[in-house]
């Protein structure tokens, strides 16, 4: 067993007799090394550099659960390995179809069959369940969804990736990262009354931006971090996926153990914090006391400025929910403000609790009636609009969302101006009708700390079968086969399929929403819709050409971790993907899909070229090894000239290239070890 982190660096003890590179230097650390030391398993923790890490737990959500599970199986191992393995079933509940339905019935038997915890449609989001009955400080865990670091509120060390690296991690393999640079947020004061830990996210996107955190953790310190309960920190956690970030990560204090023990859980506590010299790579300061209530303007998360500013704007549409702001406190804050006014007529209200614990102490507490007075929707405990699951704004709808994204499009009306807010400002907007600073309803709100008991019932989570042999496992005809890379050649020729500007997410690459989420288990059909928001033309012409490359600006892939925005482009023959840079889930995605995703050396580059220019790759795997890849480009006129692209891949990613993808890597080995056998 490892040692409990903050005491002891596990990774190297037998080489030093029980001390880590580190402490033989006699480094102090910081929380976010402390745990990474803890569960080192290969590599050396120098920045940049590529670490294994040994995962304690994972979670799935649905609408990338039926993939990551495909693949375990593809994997022949009977069991998890790890010490948690949950399935949660929360994006997809609408279930309009058959579809759906048959994708959690193949989730549900998997699960059982192969020592997974199953939490039912209904029981919740699964960062808020995870959160609530299964997160323990100082423990790693992986999950296919991008908020997985919302668990970082709880002190442990979380990460988002593709379901495929889901699956390796169930089955006892590492987690590998490039060994990130740490930012220390160093808070001071208290929240004023009407500002929140939403607005604490938000000012974080202002300072840093969407691509502030690529390669970083985000370690939040500093008196101001007792102030902050743990669904408060874990609002924070969970944004932080919106700054590209590593991951995010708090001390496990005082906070943490009332938290646990509210849920019946103190004997999952252990203090975790960082050494008061430990070094970081910059601290920002911030002062909770000077914070005043924010918003993310559409379409971008760091679009943020003073609420205060957009108080003209007429507001149509009001959603409260989502993983990061559907906790207990949140809702009951926001029934108070309710609580004995209805909303405006011109507004449609939604609230999602997070999980049924919530809603069922909602109910316990007497704040549902608030919600229903106030002429508020109350939605299941799901994802629900977050998603684009339902809940559109109307044509050129305004709509002001407790949510993380406000991606173009994602709500599923295109033309639609998405607003992030915390809860407090989305009631007062819901009550007036038009964006308004909560501190100007001049209404008083009393505090809401922590409850000392939740009210415990898992009858919504499924245990694992005893013995998986009896289980059979249940797939429905909208489940088809994942498809395959082919091996590199040493060289490609590849069309333009598509260009495109910075920061495009996965959202642009392959929409969710009703129409489309029912086929995460049937790439083919997916494809039909990869791009649709950029340009509904590209899945034909993707097709027709082959072999294609798609062109892309700074910050590639940012947001989702669905590993179909890497899976369907492989479907449609994209080998290579250039840009000015890649988002980190989606850079591995691709990898894992044996896809290159190449960087242009001089970003203005990506400028130049045009759709249906020929991109030639000469030389690929000299150039793999060498980090730099010489490219011809030929315009559609004829005119040709040449350009250089960098990958700064390690070892076992071009092995993966070279492969064509993580699968037929994992195949291929799986095969030498037979032959030796
Ligand atoms: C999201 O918020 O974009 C999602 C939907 O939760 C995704 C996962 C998915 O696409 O299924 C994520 O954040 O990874
Ligand atoms: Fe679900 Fe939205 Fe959270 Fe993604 S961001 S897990 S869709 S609630």
């Amino acid at each position: 067993m490892p040692a409990a982190p903050g005491t002891e660096c596990a990774n190297s003890m037998t080489e030093h007799g029980g001390k880590c590179d580190r402490e033989m230097e006699n480094k102090s650390m910081n929380l976010t090394e402390k745990l990474i030391a803890a569960h080192l398993v290969e590599g050396k923790m120098v920045q940049g550099e590529e670490i294994a890490l040994r995962i304690d737990q994972t979670l799935t959500q649905d609408a990338t659960g039926t993939m990551a599970y495909l693949e375990f199986e593809a994997m022949g191992i009977d069991r998890v390995r790890t010490e948690r393995s949950v399935a949660y079933v929360d994006h997809n509940t609408l279930q309009s179809g058959f579809e759906n339905a048959d994708d959690h019935r193949y989730i549900q038997t998997v699960a059982a069959k192969h020592g997974i915890w199953y939490s039912r449609p209904g029981n919740g989001i699964c960062h808020q369940v995870h959160l609530e009955r299964f997160g323990i400080p100082g423990k790693t865990l992986i999950g296919s969804d991008s908020h997985t670091p919302t668990a970082g509120g709880l002190g442990m060390l979380a990460f988002g990736a593709g379901g495929l690296d889901v699956a390796v991690a169930m089955g006892g393999g590492a987690y590998w990262i490039r060994m990130p640079a740490v930012i220390r947020v160093e808070l001071t004061g208290e929240l004023p009354p009407f500002v929140t830990a939403k607005d604490l996210s938000l000012e974080i996107l202002r300072i840093l931006s969407v691509r502030g955190g690529v390669g970083k953790v985000i370690e939040w310190g500093g008196p101001g971090v007792e102030t902050l309960t743990v669904p408060e920190r874990a609002t924070v956690t969970n944004m932080g996926a919106e700054l590209g970030a590593t991951t995010s990560v708090f001390p496990s204090d005082e906070q943490t153990r009332r938290f646990l023990k509210a849920q019946g859980r103190e004997e999952d506590y252990s203090p975790l914090q960082a050494d008061p010299d430990a070094v970081y790579e910059r601290v920002i300061p911030i002062n909770l006391s000077e914070l005043e209530p924010l918003a993310a303007c559409p379409h971008m998360p760091d679009n943020v400025v003073p609420v205060r500013t957009l108080a003209d704007i007429a507001v149509d549409q009001v959603c409260i929910g989502s993983c990061t702001n559907s906790s207990l406190q949140d809702l009951r804050k926001a029934a108070a403000m309710l609580k004995n006014h209805v909303i405006a007529d011109r507004v449609s209200l939604s609230v999602s609790p997070g999980s049924r614990q919530v809603l069922s102490m909602l109910s316990a507490c007497g704040d549902l009636d608030a919600f229903l007075h106030a002429g508020a929707r109350i939605l299941e405990c799901a994802c629900g609009p977050c998603i684009g699951m339902g809940f559109s704004p109307g044509s050129a709808g305004v709509s002001l969302r407790t949510f993380n994204r406000n991606f173009e499009g994602r709500s599923g009306t295109r033309d639609a101006k998405v607003y992030l807010v915390s809860p407090e400002t989305a009631v007062a907007s819901a009550l007036t009708g038009h964006i308004t600073d909560p501190r100007s309803l001049g209404i008083e709100l009393g505090s809401f700390p922590l409850l000392d008991h939740y009210r415990i019932d898992d009858s919504g989570i499924i245990p694992p079968a005893a013995d998986g042999e009896t289980v059979e496992v249940l797939r429905g005809p909208n489940i088809r086969e994942v498809p395959i890379g082919e091996a590199l050649p040493d060289s490609l020729r590849l069309p333009v399929a598509l260009t495109v500007g910075d920061n495009i997410t996965t959202d642009h690459i392959m929409p969710a929403g009703a129409k489309i989420l029912p086929y995460r288990s049937n790439v083919p059909k997916l494809s039909q819709f990869c791009f649709e928001v950029c340009d509904p033309g590209f899945s034909e012409r993707a097709k027709a050409f082959g072999n294609c490359a798609i062109v892309g600006g700074q910050n590639y892939g940012q947001g989702s971790s669905r590993e179909h925005a890497a899976l369907v482009p492989l479907y449609l023959g994209v080998r290579a993907v250039l840009a000015a840079g890649f988002a980190r889930i989606h850079a591995a995605n691709l990898i894992n899909a044996g896809i290159l995703p190449l960087t242009f050396e001089n970003p203005a580059d990506a400028a130049g070229i045009r759709q249906s220019d020929v991109i030639t790759l000469r030389n690929l795997h000299q150039g793999l090894a060498d980090g730099r890849i010489r490219a011809e480009i030929e315009s559609t006129d004829g005119e040709k000239r040449e350009l250089t692209l960098t990958c700064a891949f390690t070892e076992r990613q071009r092995r993966m290239l070279l492969a064509g993808g993580l699968l037929n890597l994992t195949r291929s080995s799986l095969d030498s070890e037979e032959a030796e056998a």
